[in-house]
């Protein structure tokens, strides 16, 4: 059995049934004026881990495997926005706000759009979620089925909000989970690592988390 160098222990990973999961690597939450800036956070955290990301990237479409993305959004009427997460907390701009780069976290919108140097290629799906996690209200876990998708390798922002949030949902759903340490972020540095640590404790409980130059050196 092929396995990947892991914490809390070697990730069996069956390559048939791998795919890289991105999450919400989108200017919102990247770059000054969207909506990770208006809530007062240093977005330059999210931005430094974008070689990380897409070395991965390249190396799941080098090896031929499935890179799915995910992008937190909403509809312009806001239909699937419930006013509990639109007016949580104290934002400068809240969702569908007009801002410097469009409406905040709107479907569509030019800050809504994933980091240019991470932008998925053609053929790529790209899953436009409401919620924090990436099956409520979206196509996510039939485009899994679909693909015979088993195995998910976790990347994106941020690691215990929406990364968290998926890896939870997946593993509840029997799915076999694993984050990418490198190449997840969050706006606070003791909130990352705290994290990292509730995955995979109690014998990987939620998942494993793995460096990804060991990731990728399975995958090569
Ligand atoms: C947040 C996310 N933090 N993508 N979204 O609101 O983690």
């Amino acid at each position: 059995m092929a396995e990947i160098k892991a914490e809390p222990f070697a990730f069996p990973v069956k390559h048939d049934q791998l795919a890289l999961i991105v999450i919400d690597m989108q200017r919102d939450f990247a770059e000054p004026g969207g909506f990770g800036a208006s809530l007062g956070n240093d977005v330059s955290r999210i931005t430094r881990i974008v070689p990380d990301v897409k070395r991965l990237i390249q190396g799941f479409r080098n090896a031929g495997l499935p890179v799915i993305h995910t992008m937190e959004c909403h509809r312009p009427d806001l239909s699937d926005l419930p006013p509990a997460k639109r007016d949580r907390g104290n934002p400068t701009l809240r969702i569908g706000d007009e801002g410097p780069m469009g409406r905040i976290l709107i479907s569509g919108e030019p800050g809504t759009a994933i980091l240019p140097a991470l932008a998925p290629v053609k053929g790529e799906v790209v899953i436009e979620k409401p919620g924090k996690g990436a099956f409520y209200a979206t196509e996510f876990g039939e485009v899994l089925q679909r693909k015979g998708i088993r195995q998910l390798v976790f990347a994106g922002v941020t690691t215990e909000v929406c990364v968290q949030t998926t890896m939870r949902e997946a593993n509840d759903r029997g799915y076999e989970c694993l984050l990418a340490e490198e190449a997840t972020e969050s706006y606070f540095p003791e909130f990352k690592a705290a994290a990292i640590a509730m995955i995979r404790a109690q014998g990987a409980i939620v998942g494993w988390t793995a460096h990804v130059d060991d990731i990728l050196e399975s995958i090569a």
